[in-house]
């Protein structure tokens, strides 16, 4: 009768074990250009993690759910304007209005699986013309540290021929190619655990790879604590 109460207040077995292991979740993120299959891989990847056993989520940037996400969202489907630095602090927000949740989720064991992060922040805004990677660093500076960061790489020929560009903003070739500049500049930065994949092989290949990179970051950042970004 103890243990079931015990169990209750834990809010299901999953959570209790955990409690007992101490262990946190990893901070995982797969980063790379449109088109080059994130949220594919993203979505596979918690599904193989969730069938061994392992408790994930996915999350994704923009979250567009919020009110800060709206914004977000009106802007890239190009309903609304905004100043580019403005627009640039709204996706820095929409990932600070979401910390509480993520660490949360990571301190309850769950391995976050999240569709694009800081990375894309600032190879995107950095695309513009006048904008440094240091001013466009500077909002994320301190966010949670991945544990890992995946980018898928595919030339930016490559990505055009699987299929037409949507019709939202930064979704031209020639726009791509200085983002996909910009995220060879931010890989050079060794206080990120950086992994490039050869996202140009099939769904499977590539998912293959993903997994067992992920598997090792979550049984290495179990007994580490949650770093902060770019400090
Ligand atoms: N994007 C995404 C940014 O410009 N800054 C950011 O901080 C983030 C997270 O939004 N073209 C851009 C990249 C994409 C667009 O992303 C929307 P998605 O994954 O297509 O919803
Ligand atoms: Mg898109």
């Amino acid at each position: 009768m103890a243990l079931i109460k015990v169990l209750y207040s834990f809010g299901g077995t999953g959570k209790f074990w955990r409690f007992i292991n101490c262990s946190r979740g990893a901070l995982i993120v797969l980063e790379g250009v449109d088109r080059a299959g994130k949220t594919t891989q993203c979505q596979k990847l918690v599904q193989a993690l969730q069938q061994s056993g392992q408790a994930a989520e996915m999350m994704r940037f923009p979250d567009r759910a919020t009110k800060i996400g709206q914004l977000i969202s009106s802007y890239l489907e190009k309903k609304s304007n905004l100043e580019d630095h403005t627009v640039h602090l709204l996706f820095s927000a929409n990932r600070w209005e979401m910390v509480p949740l993520i660490r949360q989720k990571l301190e309850e064991g769950i391995n976050l699986v999240v569709d694009r992060y800081a990375f894309s922040g600032v190879a995107f805004t950095s695309a513009k013309p006048g904008f440094t990677l240091e001013w466009c660093m500077n909002p994320d500076m301190g966010l949670p540290k991945p544990d890992l960061v995946m980018f898928l790489q595919l030339n930016p020929s490559m990505a055009e021929n699987r299929g037409e560009y949507g019709i939202e903003r930064y979704e031209t070739s020639a726009f791509q190619r200085t983002v996909q500049q910009r995220f060879e500049e931010l890989m050079q930065d060794s206080s990120v655990n950086w992994k490039v994949i050869d996202a140009a092989r099939t769904i499977e290949e590539v998912h293959k790879d993903i997994k067992l990179l992920s598997e090792d970051i979550i049984s290495l950042a179990q007994n580490q604590p949650v770093g902060e970004l770019w400090r």
